[in-house]
């Protein structure tokens, strides 16, 4: 590292001095020597106070400049300036053509950003300053422009050659190569283009617009992959139809097309009219897809179809406003897969990963508001905080305006910043002018980092016949922000009577949001016989910690009887997190483990309802993760919180053995494969049974799940019985299933990603060794994100025993790992770094030795600005 990458500041913001009107591109493919021409029809920004005749573009250090001419003039050498990061032209008149041929090299492109080459496919990923990487440009967000692209590229290796818009002319050309040339009609910024090339097939389809546009819906994989986009295809349709309905929002082109590809850092990306997706996004088959694969993909093409209004239509003026977009856009999606299946499940999901993984990240070095003041490297910031907390916020504003309000906010914020590059300032005041409420509190929300905690108190005063409810907030400090100022808090709660009926509350209804404004603020009901319980945060109303001295008592009577679903399964959860952290005391403590009868015959209450919906039972008897008891700790004991966990999953599956298993034959095994919410229902409950009864350690129910796994007909029972065998610690008979699959699926990469997390996951003791050897197998390939995801992120994250394991070795294994891929992929290095930012919240012994690898990865020398970031923001 030569010099210390430095951060930029949102206060420093300037609009762009110079604009670009029309973006002309020719790509004339070539394995390691791409040409990339760039004409550029560009004039002074009108609204710059700069006056600058200095063009200053960016372009990443491995161009390599051809030639450059201003207005048909060459440039000399004087008079321009070439650096590491860009191209600085002097004395560049109002209005100028720019010209500039660049080299690049596709096949070095390890990092997967700009224009790279796998698998035999050209592809591009330019979000967020990936086009800097393909030519010299103005690589920001609010320089939007109209692209026409050109691609030449030999024509047997690359018969389909596809960028944003409309193919507007086609040809042969020399030397048995083609071309072919698209326009895009809507000015974009650079991010949102996209190129691929290769020899791809496509299914096709059609969808008519509510306004009368003929779409041509046209989803391109490898072929061996075509009869696995059928549902990618149908989920497409389903979100073009549900924007129209619920957004007023109609799609804006003749073609609309998706790319599957095996290399890709993140899950997709909404370039426009030409989305790009990792194929683990895309890709769904019952044979060879879970249930959870297919919800995925469900709602990650809804979540890049939903971009094309917020986002493409309506962008971001600058990355620090990328919540806008992807706050917005992950709300707009989770709403859509609640609506087509479960809601109440869907909430749950979204909770937990939030409470698990967005909880951690604001309680870290790495806690940032969703609207960030600074960054060093922006992919650090595609986060838990910028997307689930900030969908999380516009969540809150949806609650506070009620349903129509920011229907009718959301109508004027399309309409008002159409076409513009805007900033998450312009969305609150479009919801504050449509809704005429005041939101300047609420701003807050988008200014502090940190989950803000609320203790709630009550207070019954029979003889006035009046309840109390006392809520105090507070939120911890963050780097850089010690005080927090009060936030605006929606607070849905409900009161219920001793028969477990929802009182009338002043509103008229059974639930009311109490608007918290104040450190402490006192809410009264008048005219209420009997102490209440009350029912808070119903629907998870805002993303805080909720405390209340609840007894075990409250919380068993509100799962039978809370008629909010998602605080029936908060009240088994805060029942389990009570249990077991009296246990882990216990254990820390030397004391014997003993698990009384309370929470396995609430689960036998929840065992016996048929009228329950059989995903939220699943839910119900999962007892919180490893990651969600460890965030809820002040220090992280994890051996404790592993042995206490399965002791109480083993103790469950002891006292329910005949419930679980009268609960797993009654779901029965369907015989043709549906993804609908009933039948995902019905295998979750299952396979949550099966892995129970699999801890009583009886021979039986290791055939049960032996028989299960050889003779299901899709892959989430198969898989379910895998992950429950091998993690069980049956070896020998893991070992010989483990195999059998993988000869089974050598030729599904996808499936061979899951094969690969199973392993890497498993709790049993040495399993490092054996992750250490699947890096030399066949299936792993460092280059390719998904493989290091399944097997070094899994291992990392999904296996805290051997992660954490007191010797240092897997802290060693990771920054290891970090170290290589620092110089391959800076993105997935920097991902990888998480678990170790985590040092501080371990025990001293553990936290020595993890700030010894950060410390390690950062003497290694030559960390990208990706890592660095990371690195260095954790041993602050
Ligand atoms: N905007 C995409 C996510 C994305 C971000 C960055 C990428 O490359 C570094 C790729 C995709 C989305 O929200 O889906
Ligand atoms: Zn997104």
């Amino acid at each position: 590292m030569t010099k210390q990458p430095e951060a930029i500041y949102l206060k420093d913001y300037q609009v762009p001095a110079f604009l670009i009107d029309h973006t002309e591109l020719r790509f004339e493919l070539e394995a390691s020597r791409t040409l990339v021409k760039a004409r550029l029809t560009m004039r002074c920004n009108p609204d710059s106070h700069q006056k600058t005749r200095v063009l200053e573009l960016q372009g990443d250090k491995a161009l390599r400049l051809c030639r450059v001419s201003v207005n048909d003039q060459v440039l000399n050498e004087q008079d321009y300036k070439r650096h590491d990061q860009g191209l600085e032209i002097s004395h560049v008149p109002d209005e100028f053509i720019l010209e500039t041929v660049v080299e690049i090299d596709p096949d070095q492109n390890t990092a997967l950003e700009g224009l790279y080459r796998s698998d035999g496919i050209y592809c591009t990923q330019c979000e967020a300053e990936g086009f800097r990487r393909i030519t010299f440009y103005l690589d920001r967000p609010d320089v939007m422009s109209i692209f026409s692209t050109t691609i030449e590229a030999d024509k047997t290796a690359y018969p389909v050659m596809l960028s944003n818009g409309n193919p507007v002319a086609q040809g042969e050309a020399d030397d048995g190569r083609h071309w072919i040339t698209w326009e895009d009609p809507h000015p974009k910024p650079a991010y949102l283009f996209a190129l691929v090339a290769g020899d791809l097939k496509r299914v096709e389809d059609q969808y008519t617009t509510s306004g009368g546009r003929d779409v041509a819906l046209h989803i391109y994989a490898a072929n061996k992959d075509l009869n696995k986009l059928d549902y990618a295809m149908q989920s497409l349709k389903n979100a073009m139809r549900w924007d129209e309905e619920v957004y007023g929002r109609e799609y804006d082109l003749d073609i609309f097309m998706i790319v599957a590809v095996d290399f890709f850092n993140m899950g997709a990306m909404e370039n426009k009219g030409l989305n790009v997706f990792n194929t683990s996004c895309v890709l769904a088959s019952p044979d060879t897809t879970t249930d959870l694969g297919f919800q995925r993909v469900e709602g990650v093409v809804a979540h890049e179809y939903f971009h094309n209004w917020s986002g493409n239509r309506v962008t971001c003026r600058d990355w620090f406003q990328l919540s806008l977009k992807e706050g917005f856009t992950v709300f707009r999606d989770s709403e859509f897969s609640a609506d087509l299946n479960s809601p109440t499940v869907k909430r749950v999901e979204d909770v937990t990963v939030l409470r698990t993984a967005q909880f951690a990240e604001d309680a870290g070095p790495m806690a940032h508001p969703i609207l960030p003041a600074s960054f060093i490297e922006i992919a650090n910031f595609y986060t838990m905080t910028i997307y689930e907390k900030g969908a999380e916020v516009v969540r809150m504003i949806h609650t506070l305006l009620g349903a129509d309000a920011f229907r009718q906010g959301s109508d004027l914020y399309f309409s008002r910043h159409d076409g513009q590059a805007v900033t998450t300032e312009d969305f609150v005041k479009a919801m504050e002018d449509a809704s005429g409420r005041d939101l300047t509190q609420f701003r807050n929300w988008y200014h502090q980092a940190g989950t803000p905690v609320l203790a709630v108190s009550d207070e019954f005063d029979a003889a006035s016949q009046t309840y109390r409810l006392t809520v105090a907030q507070s939120c911890p400090a963050t780097p850089g922000q010690a005080i927090k100022a009060a936030y605006h808090i929606p607070v849905a709660i409900g009161l219920l009577d001793s028969e477990g009926e929802d009182l009338v509350l002043p509103n008229g209804k059974t639930t009311q949001v109490l608007e918290l404004h104040d450190s402490e603020q006192t809410f009264e009901f008048t005219g209420i016989t009997e102490k209440p319980v009350p029912s808070l945060l119903r629907g998870f109303s805002a993303p805080v910690k909720l405390h209340y001295p609840y007894t075990r008592d409250n919380l068993t009577f509100l799962m039978s009887h809370d008629s909010d679903g998602f605080n029936r399964w908060e009240a088994a959860q805060k029942l389990a997190v009570n249990i077991l952290q009296a246990l882990i005391e216990d254990f820390q403590h030397g004391r014997e483990l003993v698990l009384d009868s309370q929470l396995g015959d609430a689960f036998k209450v929840v065992l016996a309802n048929v009228d329950l919906d059989k995903a939220m039972v699943a839910k119900v008897l999962s007892l919180p993760s490893e990651a969600y008891i460890s965030e809820l700790s002040d220090v992280i004991d994890v051996d404790a919180i592993h042995t206490v966990r399965q002791f109480v999953r083993q103790q469950l599956a002891l006292q329910l053995e005949a419930e679980f298993v009268a609960s797993y034959q009654a779901c029965t095994l369907e015989d043709i494969y549906s993804p609908d919410a009933a039948s995902i229902a019905r295998r979750s409950l299952r396979n949550v049974c099966l892995s129970y009864l699999m801890e009583t350690g009886k021979q039986d129910f290791l055939e049960l799940a032996l028989k299960q796994f050889h003779e299901a007909n899709n892959m989430t029972d198969s898989q379910a019985a895998l992950y429950i065998v091998v993690h069980s610690g049956y070896q020998k008979a893991g070992e010989v299933i483990l195999d059998q699959f993988y000869q089974r699926w050598s030729d599904e990469p996808l499936v061979v990603n899951q094969w690969l997390s199973v392993q890497a996951s498993n709790p049993q003791a040495g399993v490092l060794t054996h992750v250490e050897a699947l890096m030399n197998h066949e299936a792993f390939n460092m280059r390719n994100p998904n493989k290091v995801r399944s097997l070094i992120a899994s291992f990392c994250a999904q296996n805290p025993v051997n992660f954490h394991a007191i010797d240092g070795s897997g802290y060693r294994f990771l920054a290891d790992q970090i170290i290589v891929l620092n110089k391959l992929n800076p993105q997935i290095a920097s991902r990888l770094v998480t678990p170790l930012t985590r040092w501080k919240r371990y025990s001293a012994d553990r936290q020595g030795l993890m700030r010894k690898e950060l410390q390690r990865i950062t003497d290694s020398g030559d960390l990208s600005r990706d890592v660095f970031e990371v690195v260095s923001k954790s041993l602050a």
